[in-house]
């Protein structure tokens, strides 16, 4: 099984340690291939690459995933533009969003019947639900 996991970069790097252990429980089920997401290190600014050896990287990696798990708390256009791509190769795709956020969920993810979309409150009720999408899907 072939994850990549999508989180917020530009758009804000608030929910880092989140990702870093949603990345932990992720490797339970395959190979996440976008572990650096969850590098404390990779601030806003951080990864020093072209953008365009970023962007054909993350593609790349999108066509060879199985499925594409995104945190969707933070809005982030490259989050968001992943998602349509992924969706558009027919890939499974879950966002998690969390409880009480104050920017409510695009609806151009929340309207989409083709998303598994999943509010949360904490860690634990998000490792719940990725274990039973996983459960679900093998
Ligand atoms: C430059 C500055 C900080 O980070 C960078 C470049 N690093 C990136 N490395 C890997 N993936 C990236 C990078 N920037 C964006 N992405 C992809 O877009 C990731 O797969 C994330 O899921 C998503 C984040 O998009 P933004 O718009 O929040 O950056």
């Amino acid at each position: 099984m072939k994850i990549y996991f999508a989180g917020s970069i530009r758009g804000g790097r608030e929910d880092k340690e989140l990702y870093f252990k949603l990345i932990e429980s992720l490797a339970e089920h395959g190979q996440v291939l976008t572990e650096h997401i969850g590098n404390s290190n990779l601030g806003e600014f951080g990864e020093q690459h072209d953008d365009k050896v970023i962007y054909d990287r993350d593609m790349a990696w999108v066509k060879e995933a199985n499925v594409i798990i995104a945190e969707v708390s933070t809005p982030s256009l490259g989050v968001g533009y992943e998602i349509g791509q992924a969706e558009m190769m027919g890939k499974k795709i879950l966002c998690l969003y969390r409880n009480g956020q104050n920017k409510k969920l695009s609806a151009m993810i929340s309207g989409n019947k083709n998303i598994k979309i999943v509010k949360y409150d904490c860690l634990n009720d998000a490792i719940t639900i990725i274990d039973h999408f996983f459960k679900n899907i093998s």
